[in-house]
């Protein structure tokens, strides 16, 4: 008897799928490395690779010093890395539907919810060749910073830096748009080549654009959309432990955004401090500059892909 248990066993050993080695992602971020908008996927990083050891481990190749922002959904795409931390507006060259995340105010566990996640991961699966692992900041608005004092919502003879994000509602209001990434505003308001800049509440100090900042126009609009995104091959060759690790990170790294009341309260008494001064033109006017802003980015979706910008938009509810 004794040989042929010896037998079963080796038998049983020899069939048993071989333990996974432990895998390894090379990571970038669009924005640049401890700034607000890539912290936090930093601190999922450290958290993957605390709770995935011998499973799977992440290394930060870093921000734009590493890869410009413009390319890092190309590089999503092509496989030139695993996993990007990176907002939609920065890939619309490949998914112009993709800014339309800045549209959606939903919390995340909502949009896991009702099918609105489920839609987006499939377009970014068939158009970017990736998996929309998480989505942040989704309780971040936007806001139009400038330099000119104006006397009502007008920005006729302004020269302003947008993305995407910003383009449609800027040249709504009359201004002229003048893209660049984030790296290159301090100098265009240093230089005087721009009159002001979109950006979010968050991160102007990061920079140093306090120093080169006078009013903050209100109301905030939009959401910040910062998603993380996997190459959907890597996505596809990872089994099930693997893919856990990411997951159980994902919806940690989505509930960091409990903390940014608390951030953005902070934030804008730091700009106050700092002299920035907000330009309010009450609720009417507020009013007004949010619906041009709502209805300028829908139709800018809507014309460059009609069918999905129909259904996004039914999903996003505004
Ligand atoms: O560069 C930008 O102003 C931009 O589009 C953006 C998007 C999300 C977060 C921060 C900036």
């Amino acid at each position: 008897m004794k040989p042929l248990i010896h037998c079963a066993v080796l038998v049983a050993f020899a069939t048993a799928p071989a333990a996974a080695e432990e895998v390894t992602l090379r990571a970038v971020s669009a924005f640049a490395e401890g700034t607000q908008f890539s912290k936090n996927f930093e601190r999922f990083i450290e958290k993957v690779n605390t709770d995935g050891k011998g499973l799977i481990k992440i290394n930060y190749i870093g921000g734009p010093r590493a890869m410009p922002p413009f390319e890092v959904g190309n590089a999503v795409r092509s496989h030139v890395v695993d996993i990007a931390n990176v907002t939609g507006a920065f890939v619309t060259n490949l998914m112009p539907e993709a800014d339309a995340g800045k549209l959606f105010s939903k919390s995340m566990q909502v949009q896991r919810q009702d099918g609105t996640w489920d839609y987006i991961n499939q377009l970014h699966n068939r158009k970017l060749n990736a998996w929309y692992l998480a989505r942040q900041f989704h309780n971040v608005p936007f806001h139009i910073y400038l330099n000119k004092k104006i006397d009502k919502l007008d920005f006729t003879g302004l020269k302003i830096r947008v993305t995407p994000v910003y383009k449609d509602v800027v040249e709504a209001l009359g201004g002229t748009a003048v893209t660049t990434a984030p790296g290159e505003v301090y100098t265009a308001l240093e230089r005087g080549v721009v009159d002001g800049y979109g950006w979010p509440v968050l991160g102007i100090f990061d920079l140093g654009w306090d120093k080169v900042t006078k009013y903050r126009l209100e109301p905030p609009f939009y959401s910040v959309e910062v998603g993380v995104l996997v190459n959907l091959d890597t996505w596809n060759s990872l089994d099930d432990a693997q893919r856990k690790v990411l997951n159980d990170a994902a919806l940690w790294l989505e509930g960091l955004d409990d903390e940014n009341v608390a951030i953005i309260k902070a934030e804008m008494e730091r700009q106050t401090r700092a002299g920035i001064q907000p330009l309010d033109f009450g609720p009417a006017e507020s009013n007004r500059f949010l619906n041009v802003a709502n209805e300028a980015a829908w139709q800018a979706v809507i014309k460059r892909s009609p069918e999905i910008g129909a259904k996004l938009r039914q999903l996003a509810g505004n």
